[in-house]
């Protein structure tokens, strides 16, 4: 069990097992009912930690099955259970299977079945329910996720942008754990990011804090990249990687992890141009961005993504000295939550009106926006 802060959970592990069928009666071929089936279901905002307050063993059982008896041949079928979580959760078998994803309320997956009841096909012997340990892990719901290398200021830049107050060192691997923090902005609005701890090539295969954390990039709106404009160099063993080859190992990390999460939109932040010949790095780095396809092309192929992400800004910053910096990012950031969300807004806008058959007015409405 993870803790992020206080009753934050980030994942839990459950034993749950399907209830026992009944006994059947041989004598007058009565069948015996199942046992109950457990299921996980999402509830309104339900937390894990009320999942895990409401039975603080973790063992959770469906309902025996009924026996067959004289008066009452067929036995009654045991009660399922339910046990409420949130949304935004994997659930996982133990071990790595997904058995699925609760993405919204009311959504519910079966974790263990219960036993067949007692009948002339197992000897009138009511079969055990099964039993299986689950793990359920929680997606944090932010607008923005930051992905970058380690100590390339992503917990910098949450401090500078934010009021939270991750870790910040000058060692890789500092941010050991997720962290949210919330961008206020004067009319009110609030956008949250999420802080993660830092990725490197090979993350897949568990290289560094591994790619686990990524889950939590898979329901935000909007990728953050965040990188050191002087590369990253891990320790003397290890090979340097420039700006632009961390943005290249990076989309390939996500890319491995979730093939769209390529597609989200994107924005490069490129840290610390407040260190000595940062402009040259940048220009190179701004250069390079055209031909991406191109500078991968001196990793081995399994280094080599197949999709790219499209970044629609690339935004130089110094997280640590220049709060200007940050305060322009924060508006650009802002500009393309707005916009993405009235994308949406509007393809919702078209759907609704189509079906009330309205749609040319609208199309004629849209396009004036546009000039
Ligand atoms: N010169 C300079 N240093 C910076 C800047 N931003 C961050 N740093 C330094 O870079 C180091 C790493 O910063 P962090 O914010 O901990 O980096 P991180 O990306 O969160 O690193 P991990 O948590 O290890 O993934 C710290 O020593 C910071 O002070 C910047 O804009 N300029
Ligand atoms: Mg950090």
């Amino acid at each position: 069990m993870k803790r992020l802060k206080g009753r934050f959970l980030d994942s839990i592990r459950l034993h749950v097992k399907g209830g026992p069928g009944g006994m059947g009666l041989p004598r007058y071929g009565g069948v015996a009912g199942k046992g109950g089936d457990v299921y996980v279901e999402a509830v309104k905002e339900h937390t894990l930690y009320k999942t895990m307050a409401a039975n603080p063993r973790k063992r959770w059982s469906g309902g025996v099955g009924g026996n067959s008896r004289r008066f009452s041949i067929v036995g009654e079928v045991g009660k399922d259970l339910t046990i409420p979580i949130p949304k935004g959760i994997t659930v996982k078998l133990e071990g790595i299977k997904s058995m699925g994803e609760i993405n919204n309320d009311g959504e519910k997956i079966m974790v263990a079945r219960g036993g067949a009841g007692g009948s002339p096909l197992n000897q009138y012997n009511g079969q055990k329910g099964q039993a299986n340990n689950i793990v359920l892990e929680l997606k944090l719901l932010a607008d923005i996720g930051l992905v970058g290398f380690p100590n390339a200021g992503k917990s910098t830049l949450l401090r500078a942008i934010s009021k939270a107050k991750p870790k910040v060192a000058s060692y890789p691997f500092t941010t050991l754990r997720p962290t949210l923090g919330t961008l206020e902005y004067p009319d009110m609005r609030q956008v949250t990011m999420a802080d993660l701890p830092g990725l490197i090539e090979g993350a897949w295969a568990n290289t560094g804090m591994g790619h686990k954390f990524l889950r939590h990039v898979e329901r935000t709106k909007l990728l953050l990249f965040v990188v050191d404009v002087n590369g990253f160099c891990l320790g003397p063993q290890y090979p340097y990687r420039s700006a632009t080859e961390t943005i290249i190992l990076l989309n390939k990390e996500l890319e491995i992890y979730k093939w769209d999460l390529v597609d989200k939109p994107a924005v490069l932040m490129v840290n610390k141009m407040d260190t000595p010949g940062a402009e040259d790095k940048l220009h190179t780095l701004v250069q390079d961005l055209s031909r991406l396809p191109e500078v991968s092309q001196k990793f081995p192929e399994e280094y080599r993504p197949e999709r790219w992400v499209s970044f629609s800004d690339v935004v130089p910053c110094s997280a640590k000295v220049n709060p200007a910096s940050i305060e322009h990012l924060k508006q650009r950031l802002r500009h393309l939550l707005d916009f993405h969300h009235a994308d949406i807004a509007s393809d919702r806008e078209v759907v609704e009106a189509q079906a009330r058959g309205v749609v040319q007015k609208l199309l004629v409405h849209h396009s004036k926006k546009l000039v």
